[in-house]
């Protein structure tokens, strides 16, 4: 794992207590959001005013190999801390199974972020119902792979 120092999680103990279960598990167990049966993966970030390692089980939207991270927040008039995060520094770890691995993350716009929030609303709809809840345009990252440093 190359993200390395103190987790924090966050004040949130549903998201505490499934990123905990998912990662002891290997992914086996909490590896969907509650009773959906959608499945989700842990996203791995430092905390860009804290240092500490951040982790947040996000909705799992894969195409070829890459992964949108959806900066939804329950369609929160405010973005997700982990956002901020994100734009500071774009070295991210995805854990979607077994292992984590690197990735570097990029924002997505036009017809890209488009084509990647057509995915993500068919994976989990209730993004649309978040998207029509809040003014603010829902920050959309896509997740590439790579060999960590
Ligand atoms: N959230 C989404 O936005 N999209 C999803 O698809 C999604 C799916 C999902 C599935 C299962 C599940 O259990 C949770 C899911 N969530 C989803 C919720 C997600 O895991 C996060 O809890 C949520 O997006 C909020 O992210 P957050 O980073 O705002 O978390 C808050 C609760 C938090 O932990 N805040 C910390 C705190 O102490 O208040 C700080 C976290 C942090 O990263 N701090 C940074 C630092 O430097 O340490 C600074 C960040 C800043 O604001 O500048």
């Amino acid at each position: 794992m190359s993200i390395k120092g103190d987790y924090e999680p966050g004040p949130w103990d549903w998201v505490r207590e499934q990123t905990e279960e998912y990662e002891a598990t290997g992914g086996t167990r909490a590896n969907t959001l509650r009773d959906t049966g959608l499945p989700i993966i842990v996203v791995t970030t430092v905390g860009h005013k804290t240092g500490k390692v951040r982790k947040v089980p996000l909705m799992r939207v894969e195409h070829e190999g890459e992964y949108a991270l959806v900066a939804s927040k329950g369609g929160a008039v405010d973005h997700p801390g982990w956002y901020h995060n994100l734009i500071a520094d774009p070295h991210v770890m995805v854990q979607d199974g077994p292992e984590p691995f690197d990735a570097e993350v990029r924002m997505v716009t036009g017809d890209e972020r488009a084509r990647w929030w057509e995915r993500s609303v068919e994976a989990f709809p209730t993004y649309a119902d978040y998207a029509a809840k809040t003014n603010r345009e829902i920050p959309v990252f896509v997740a590439t792979p790579f060999a960590g440093t």
